[in-house]
C-alpha cells in the first residue's frame, strides 16, 4: 500500500497563514512594505538586545507571526468560519464587544480563533481576529435595513461544501494527507480572496452612511481579508521607520506607553491601506470602475499577559490617563501622560509582575539546591533564591478598546447610530451558542499554565508552595 504523510495541524496552519500572505501581499502591496520594515526590525532589535531578544518568543517564532482579520455578516457564516479554523488547529478564544468600544459605528461583536496549548503556539501562533455584523442592532440598523442584510447575506455562499467537509475531516482526525490538505489550503485561501463580482453601488453605498465596517461585510457578496498584521520587538522603531518611507501613520500608538520596563499586553498602530480598484454595478444597469478604501496595514509588539487583577489595575491605569488628559493644557500627549502614570502604579521588574499575581509566569526550576529542605516554602521565597525562574507567558489575545481605536482611525467618516435605541444582547455565551463551541476565556487559558509549571515545580524541588497569591 501506498504510505501518504499525513500534514498535522500545525503544518497545515503555518502553510494557511504563509498562503493568505501571499494573497494580501499581491491585492494590498503596502503590506510588503510593512513586512520588510518588521523584519529590519526585528534583526536591528535582535542585534542590539542579543539573547534577551527572544525572552517573549524565538527568532523564528516572532518572524513567522502574523495575526489575522476578517468579517462575516451572520451567525450561520460565523459557525461556518469556527469549522474551517478548526480544521487548522485554531479554536475561539475571547468575546470583545466591538459596539460599545467605539464612539463611532462599529456594529460587531468579536473573537479570535488561535492555538491554545503552548506547544501548538509555540510551532505556529497564527490567529485570526473575526467578527460578525450585528445585524439585528436597532442602535445602528433600522427593520427595513435589518431584513435587506438579512436577505443579501443569507444569500451569498462565502465557504462551499467541499472546503467544510474537508475542513470537518481534518478536525476530526488531526490533519490531512497531502492530496487532501492541498485542497484544503486552496479552497480555504480562494474564500479570503477579493471577489471580482461587481458591488452593488447604492446598497453598498447606503449601507456605507451607517457604518462603513457594515458596507464592507454586508455591501459585498463576499468576504476577504481586512488585514495581516506581522508581530515586532520594537513599534516605536517600526513606527518611525514607516514615517521616514512617507506611510502616513495613525496618530497614536494604541495599548500600553513606551517604557523601558517589562512590556506588558499588546501595542499596535496601522497606516490606511491606498484606494483599490473594484468595478460598481450601478441603478442604470451601467457596471464602471470605481474605488474603495476599507483595508489597512497594521503591526503590533506583544508583551506580558496580564493576569485578571493586572487587568483590572490596567483598566483603572487607562481611565486615569483619559481623566489627566482632559484636564490637561493642549500640547500633552497621550503618551506623556501614560507614562507617568505607568510608573505610578506598574512594579518595574518581571518579578514583583509575577509576585504580585500581576502578570502571568510559568515558573522553571533552576537551581533545587537553593531550595528549602523544610518541605515547604513561600512562592517569593523561591524565587529570590533562585530556586525558581519566572519565565513570562506572552499575551495571546487582543484588547477591545485598542481594536475600536484601529477600527475608528481608519474610517473616513463616523457613520450614524442611535444611542436612544436598545441594542442587542451579546456575551461570550450567546457568541459559544452561535458557534456551536465553547469559547475559551483567556484568563482560564493562561491560569492553567501557570498552574501546570507550578505543580511540576513542587515536583521537581519536593516542596509544597504556600501562600500563593492566586489558587491553582
Ligand atoms: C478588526 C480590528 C481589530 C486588532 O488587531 O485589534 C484588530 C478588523 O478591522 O476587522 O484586528
Ligand atoms: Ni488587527
Amino acid at each position: 500500500m501506498p504510505t501518504t504523510t499525513k500534514l498535522q495541524l500545525w503544518e497545515l496552519r503555518a502553510e494557511f497563514a504563509l498562503r493568505l500572505a501571499t494573497l494580501y501581499g499581491n491585492e494590498v502591496p503596502a503590506y510588503n512594505t510593512l513586512v520588510d520594515v518588521s523584519r529590519e526590525v526585528n534583526e536591528d532589535f535582535i542585534r542590539r538586545n542579543g539573547q534577551h531578544a527572544e525572552r517573549l518568543g524565538s527568532v523564528e517564532r516572532v518572524t513567522a507571526e502574523r495575526h489575522g482579520a476578517i468579517r462575516v455578516g451572520s451567525p450561520k457564516e460565523l459557525a461556518q468560519v469556527a469549522r474551517i479554523f478548526a480544521a487548522f488547529g485554531m479554536n475561539p478564544v475571547g468575546f470583545y464587544d466591538l459596539r460599545d468600544a467605539s464612539k463611532s459605528s462599529v456594529p460587531v461583536v468579536s473573537t479570535a480563533f488561535r492555538p491554545i496549548d503552548e506547544q501548538e503556539l509555540a510551532r505556529n501562533p497564527f490567529r485570526v481576529f473575526t467578527s460578525m455584523l450585528a445585524h439585528d442592532d436597532r442602535r445602528f440598523f433600522d427593520e427595513e435595513t435589518q431584513h435587506q442584510l438579512e436577505a443579501f447575506i443569507g444569500a451569498r455562499t462565502l465557504f462551499p461544501d467541499e472546503l467544510l467537509d474537508l475542513a470537518d475531516k481534518s478536525a476530526a482526525e488531526g490533519g490531512l494527507d497531502e492530496g487532501e490538505a492541498e485542497r484544503l489550503l486552496d479552497l480555504a485561501t480562494a474564500s479570503f480572496k477579493l471577489s471580482p463580482t461587481p458591488v452593488d453601488h447604492d446598497w453598498y453605498f447606503k449601507l456605507e452612511a451607517i457604518s462603513a465596517v457594515a458596507a464592507d461585510i454586508g455591501g459585498v457578496p463576499s468576504t476577504h481579508i481586512n488585514h495581516l498584521t506581522p508581530r515586532v520587538l520594537d513599534i516605536d522603531d517600526l513606527y518611525a521607520r514607516m514615517q521616514a518611507r512617507g506611510i502616513t501613520m495613525i496618530d497614536e500608538i494604541q495599548g500600553p506607553p513606551n517604557w523601558e520596563r517589562p512590556d506588558v499586553l499588546l501595542r499596535q498602530t496601522s497606516f490606511r491601506a491606498l484606494a483599490e480598484e473594484r468595478t460598481f454595478r450601478h441603478a442604470d444597469g451601467g457596471i464602471r470602475p470605481g474605488s474603495l478604501r476599507v483595508r489597512f496595514g497594521e503591526v503590533e509588539q506583544r508583551g506580558i499577559a496580564l493576569t485578571e487583577k493586572g487587568r483590572n489595575l490596567y483598566d483603572r491605569m487607562v481611565a486615569e490617563v483619559d481623566t489627566w488628559l482632559a484636564a490637561s493644557p493642549a500640547g500633552r500627549t497621550r503618551a506623556e501622560i501614560a507614562e507617568q502614570v505607568w510608573r505610578k502604579h506598574l512594579p518595574d521588574t518581571e518579578r514583583e509582575l509575577a509576585l504580585q499575581d500581576l502578570a502571568y509566569f510559568t515558573y522553571r526550576p533552576a537551581n533545587p539546591a537553593a531550595a528549602p529542605r523544610t518541605g515547604s516554602a513561600t512562592l517569593r521565597e523561591l524565587v529570590e533564591t533562585g530556586a525558581l525562574v519566572p519565565e513570562p507567558i506572552v499575551y495571546e489575545d487582543f484588547l477591545p478598546r485598542s481594536a475600536a481605536g484601529i477600527f475608528q482611525s481608519n474610517l473616513t467618516d463616523d457613520g450614524s447610530r442611535d444611542d436612544g435605541q436598545a441594542g442587542t444582547s451579546y456575551d461570550i455565551n450567546r457568541l459559544s451558542e452561535v458557534l456551536g463551541r465553547r469559547i475559551h476565556d483567556p484568563h482560564e487559558l493562561y491560569s492553567a499554565q501557570r498552574s501546570t509549571s507550578l505543580v511540576q515545580a513542587e515536583r521537581a524541588l519536593g516542596v509544597t508552595i504556600t501562600d500563593l497569591p492566586f489558587q491553582h
